[in-house]
């Protein structure tokens, strides 16, 4: 696919691309919808093989933003910022990078609202912020900001977890359960951490060599990554990078559903029906990770307390699940189409609700 081709065929609404001169970065912004709010979404930083890889990321990514705003039936669009790394890059430039990447948010006046996502962190937002303010949310506490989103993005996918083991056998608990999870960052971290005190017996993969020896420190399993997709388990949670749920992955898994906070698991559509036809539960990933997103800017924008924005993620999470399970049940349609309607239908509610 070339960029030409990714940006005709795209539903979104603007793409803005710049070339960041002194790095040899690319920062493209991507607004997919503002119909029911400002386009808010994560700056994802790393290099990528090529521009049209890091378009093609950035496109996909702000269309799932949408779709996290109102599964969470929340009053913001979606958007997403990808800022694509030169090969050599010298991290000496990243400060510089950073505050001329909030210029350039600046200049889109509130259009998109940025945040932290993969290869950004809230002390990357406050370097965003010095140039960038007010449109960056997840800041340090420090800065005023409401910090990392990785614990409260964590903690609705467990509340993810909880519902499709409502929905496998009727019974939400996890004690006994068995979950797999695939990158302990700062997300699957948390989610490893409660899962553990609910009483689920957890091993995990990761492909940083020192993640072996944390997961380890808190009694979790290790699994080779050879040996990740083929491994027995309940659930199966990727909390790493996108398309990993494919044809090659999908034949070799051995749980019995999927649930996870990685964003684009699925490589294309088509694979929600494979998962489908071979009766593995898959929990849409936009829907187990709106936690972020929601309670961040909950928080930020809504004066939510954290006490009052962790009850409103877990019911968030909770109820839109059980909705898009007893839809995908009742038409015999994969989950990922069963919320893709859902979502259409707040889509919908949104536009009356702004009069656009
Ligand atoms: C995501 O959920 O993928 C994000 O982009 C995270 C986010 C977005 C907006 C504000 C805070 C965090």
């Amino acid at each position: 696919m070339d960029i030409e081709s990714l940006l005709r065929e795209w539903d979104g609404e603007d793409v803005f691309l710049h070339h960041d001169a002194l790095t040899g970065a690319f920062i493209i912004v991507a607004i997919h919808s503002t119909r029911r709010g400002p386009a808010a979404g994560g700056t994802r930083m790393k290099t990528y093989p090529d521009l049209t890889s890091a378009v093609q990321d950035a496109l996909r990514l702000a269309g799932g933003m949408t779709f996290k705003f109102a599964a969470a039936d929340f009053a913001m669009g979606g958007g997403k910022a990808v800022i694509a790394l030169p090969p050599s890059f010298d991290t000496r430039e990243r400060t510089g990078l950073l505050k001329r990447y909030g210029a350039l948010i600046k200049q889109l006046g509130g259009l998109y609202y940025t945040g932290p996502d993969v290869g950004t962190s809230s002390a990357d937002m406050d370097i965003i912020a010095e140039t960038g303010a007010p449109y960056v949310f997840a800041r340090t506490p420090l800065a005023g900001g409401a910090g990392d989103s990785g614990p409260i993005t964590g903690l609705g996918v467990y509340h993810a977890l909880r519902a499709t083991c409502e929905e496998l056998d009727g019974n939400p608990s996890l004690a006994g359960r068995h979950v797999l999870i695939q990158g302990i960052g700062s997300v699957g971290w948390t989610l490893a951490g409660l899962l553990k005190d609910a009483g689920a017996e957890v091993s995990f993969s990761d492909i940083r060599p020192e993640a072996a020896e944390q997961g380890k420190s808190i009694g979790l399993r290790w699994v080779p990554a050879e040996e990740l997709y083929s491994t027995r388990c309940d659930i199966f949670a990727p909390c790493a990078l996108g398309g990993i749920l494919n044809a090659q992955t999908i034949p070799q898994l051995n749980c019995r559903a999927v649930a996870g906070a990685a964003n684009n698991q699925l490589a294309t559509p088509g694979d929600a029906d494979r998962l489908l036809a071979r009766s593995i539960l898959y929990a849409p990933d936009y829907i187990c990770n709106l936690g972020g997103a929601m309670g961040i800017t909950g928080i930020e924008a809504l004066g939510w307390t954290r006490e009052q924005a962790e009850a409103r993620v877990a019911a968030a999470v909770t109820q839109t699940l059980r909705e898009v399970f007893a839809l995908s049940r009742a038409q015999g349609i994969s989950t990922d189409r069963a919320a893709r309607r859902i979502v259409e239908r707040r889509m919908e509610k949104g536009r009356d609700v702004q009069g656009a």
